[in-house]
């Protein structure tokens, strides 16, 4: 069976898609937030692997180093605890699969239930020491421009178009007053993956928010959306534009060049020797009835 992949890390096999179906089941929480644990799974998977330095070759999602008061604290991952404590139960009912592997398949799992499109991803990776964590200051900040993000994503080994199309993650969620500073979702159904995202960015008008947080964007229409400095530079910036215009007219070309990016971005710094092969997962509602 495909599914099962014999787990790099342990002598065990893990069926990586009863994984999946335990995640989708729990994804669903009427008391958190909009109501779903989607959005901020997204997001750990993208910091556990968003701290990949292609010159030194450290960071990125093996290793799980987020477990580690260093790495937890940074002000960048506020928040990320209601990911990694949620996914503490999948782990005690499947205590073989790595840290690593759980929170990559979990954003996998989080981005295809809530409608995007599958995500190739592969088992393998190990659990790293708290030695193994990364410094403070390799993922972005919303408050500042283009070559600021550009100098993020340039250091993962990432181009233009695969900043913009990973940037449309930002279909889900909302910020958190009490985890980043800024406030507010980007889109009216921040549960569902589309390309609303940059639909939005071109078809609202956006102005600065007169508040007292942080500098963010509002829409003009009814001031319920968000942006920051760093989706609008995705508007602003020549090459970027090209994309982010692309994307708000063709939802299509959208998925399928995030899918590759996000595949991309879960699976960097992990050596491929240590990788098993693609694990087809399936979203619930794709698998025969039991
Ligand atoms: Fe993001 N993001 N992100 N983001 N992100 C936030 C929330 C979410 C930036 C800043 C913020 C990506 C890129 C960037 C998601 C996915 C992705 C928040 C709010 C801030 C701030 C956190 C909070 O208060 O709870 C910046 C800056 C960038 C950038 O590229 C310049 C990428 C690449 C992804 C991805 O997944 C590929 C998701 C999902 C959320 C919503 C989380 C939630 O709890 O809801």
């Amino acid at each position: 069976d495909a599914r099962t992949v014999k787990d790099a890390a342990s002598t065990k096999e893990v069926d990586y898609q009863k994984v999946y179906n335990a995640i989708a089941e729990t994804l669903e929480d009427e008391k958190y937030d909009d109501g779903s644990y989607g959005p901020v799974l997204v997001r750990l998977a993208w910091h556990c692997s968003g701290t990949y330095d292609k010159d030194s070759g450290n960071g990125g999602s093996n290793g799980a180093t987020m477990r580690f008061a260093p790495e937890a604290n940074h002000g960048a991952n506020a928040g990320l605890e209601h990911a990694r404590n949620h996914l503490e139960k999948i782990k005690k009912q499947f205590p073989e699969i790595t840290y690593s592997d759980l929170w990559t398949l979990a954003g996998v799992c989080a981005i295809q239930e809530a409608g995007g499109p599958y995500i190739p991803w592969r088992a393998g990776r190990k659990d790293g020491d708290v030695e193994n964590c990364t410094p403070d200051g390799r993922l972005p900040d919303g408050d500042k421009g283009a070559d600021h993000i550009r100098n993020i994503f340039y250091r993962m080994g990432m181009n233009d178009n695969e900043i913009v199309a990973l940037s449309g993650a930002h279909a889900l969620g909302r910020c958190h007053v009490d985890r980043s500073g800024f406030d507010g979702p980007w889109q009216y159904s921040p549960t569902t993956f589309s390309n609303e995202y940059f639909r939005l960015l071109y078809d609202d008008k956006w102005q600065e928010r007169k508040w007292k947080g942080p500098p963010q964007y509002e829409n003009k229409s009814d001031k319920s959306l968000m942006m920051l400095r760093t989706d609008m530079a995705l508007t602003t910036d020549k090459e970027f534009r090209k994309y982010s215009q692309k994307y708000a007219k063709d939802e299509q070309a959208f998925f399928s060049d995030f899918s590759k990016a996000f595949s991309k971005l879960i699976h960097l710094g992990v050596p491929t020797t240590q990788l098993s092969e693609e694990v087809p997962l399936k979203k619930l509602e794709d698998q025969a009835p039991a």
